[in-house]
């Protein structure tokens, strides 16, 4: 008799009273589910009937495997890990006890499902659930707001796909009213397109607050944009995804019905072509200018990880207590309609995410400072006169490089972004 199959008897008889001792194995089965999502796990348990009428859990006396056993793995404690899979698979479990000299087999099919690049998403239920963000990223200019959506339902004015309003007083955002047309809000103004969402359907929502300007975006495709006096942004210092931050935590109003995926804020102003190239791509997370970037692929727990390497972390609902709370959104899986293409193509350009080059000269020492929107430890070379200078980006996104010793006239740029330029005169 093997180990296991001696183990089991032991436990089992030890476990019956002496009348309804079990004699003879009759059957097994398997519990789990009949299908696992790619990139997820499921636990199956291996129940052994005997002729006492009475099931025992036999998992780990059994030996369990998969057929063909390329698309995932069982461990012997019935953990079945899905591997990524590029369309729906399948995988025979089987699992073999033996009591004594019985040996029973049971088999299940479990099927994997391709969920594609999209994988999970958030559903917002319009009650009070949110995505709470404490970064202050969306009083800038310029900026770009962009997400996957799919509504579910139209119920009231302004449902929100993200905003950092403040009550009285608009921040910047995006939000669709009850007939399903995409706005936009602006320092003192909230506006809506005459394009309209299909409820049930997956939409790319995006706003670009140019310099004077904003442009609204449906699928990539502008569908209103105006002039307009830009004032500095002071709205509220956090953001929120699926509800305006003007109510008041526990007002359900202008919340969102529906799912919300991929969600990116940009501080720089992205054409129309980036917004169409870059859409159905799964970024890198560290492209020049982008800030923050929710893939909401953690599809467990209460908080929502930044792919850029800011860390501008979430959490769901009113606090990330982990017994959660009742506006956190559902972790569900998304069909938004992501591609396994790379952003390479879409070709973000460096200089892009360059702000500004100051050069100025103090006593014979010329000082050349930079702004950026660049992660901290992102490197760049500076040009003075052909004396180069490697400047290391800092968490504020900015650089200095130093020549002393200069006199004239002297002219700066920054390697590779050569329209980044500056002049100082040292003299004498
Ligand atoms: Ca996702
Ligand atoms: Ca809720
Ligand atoms: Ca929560």
């Amino acid at each position: 008799m093997k180990l296991r199959s001696k183990i089991a008897s032991f436990l089992l008889s030890g476990s019956c009273a002496a009348a309804v001792c079990a004699q003879d194995l009759e059957s097994l089965r398997i519990e789990g589910p009949a299908e696992v999502v790619e990139n997820a796990q499921a636990v199956f348990v291996v129940y052994a009937l005997f002729d006492n009428g009475l099931e025992y859990n036999v998992t780990l006396f059994s030996s369990l495997s998969l057929a063909p056993g390329d698309h995932a793995v069982i461990d012997p404690f019935g953990v079945f890990t899905a591997f990524e899979v590029s369309e729906d698979a399948t995988e025979v479990l089987a699992a073999k006890f033996t009591f004594g000299d019985q040996t029973r087999q049971a088999t299940q099919p479990v099927r994997i499902r391709d969920i594609g690049p999209a994988r999970h998403g958030l559903l917002f239920d319009a009650d009070l659930d949110r995505v709470h963000v404490e970064a202050d990223l969306l009083n800038h200019l310029p900026l770009t707001l962009e997400a996957w959506v799919r509504l579910d339902s139209l119920w009231t004015d302004h449902m929100t796909v993200i905003s950092n309003n403040r009550p009285f007083y608009w921040g910047h955002g995006i939000q669709i009213n009850r007939s399903g047309h995409l706005g936009v809000m602006g320092h003192d103004f909230q506006e809506y397109s005459n394009a309209a969402l299909t409820v049930g359907a997956w939409h790319h929502v995006a706003v670009v607050y140019d310099v004077g300007l904003y442009r609204l975006y449906l699928d990539a495709r502008e569908v209103k944009t105006r002039t307009y006096s830009q004032q500095q942004p002071d709205a509220r210092p956090y953001f929120w995804i699926g509800k305006n931050t003007a109510d008041d935590g526990n007002t359900r109003e202008r919340d969102f019905p529906g799912i919300i995926d991929e969600v990116r804020v940009w501080h720089l102003a992205l054409e129309e072509d980036d917004l169409l190239c870059a859409m159905t791509k799964r970024l890198d997370g560290d492209e020049p200018g982008l800030v923050a970037y929710y893939r909401f692929d953690d599809a467990a727990g209460q908080h929502t990880v930044d792919a850029t390497p800011f860390g501008h972390d979430g959490f769901l609902g009113g606090n990330d207590n982990p017994d959660g709370d009742r506006a956190d959104p559902t972790w569900v899986i998304s069909l938004a309609p992501l591609t396994n293409d790379t952003p390479d193509e879409c070709g973000f350009d460096s200089c892009e995410a360059m702000v500004r080059l100051k050069v100025r000269c103090v006593d014979f020492k010329l000082i050349a400072k930079l702004q950026t929107l660049l992660p901290p430890g992102a490197e760049l070379t500076l040009d003075n006169e052909g004396k180069r200078r490697q400047v290391v980006i800092d968490e504020r996104g900015r650089g200095k490089a130093t020549w002393r010793e200069q006199f004239g006239l002297h002219t700066v740029y920054i390697v590779g972004c050569e329209d980044f330029v500056d002049a100082a005169n040292c003299g004498p």
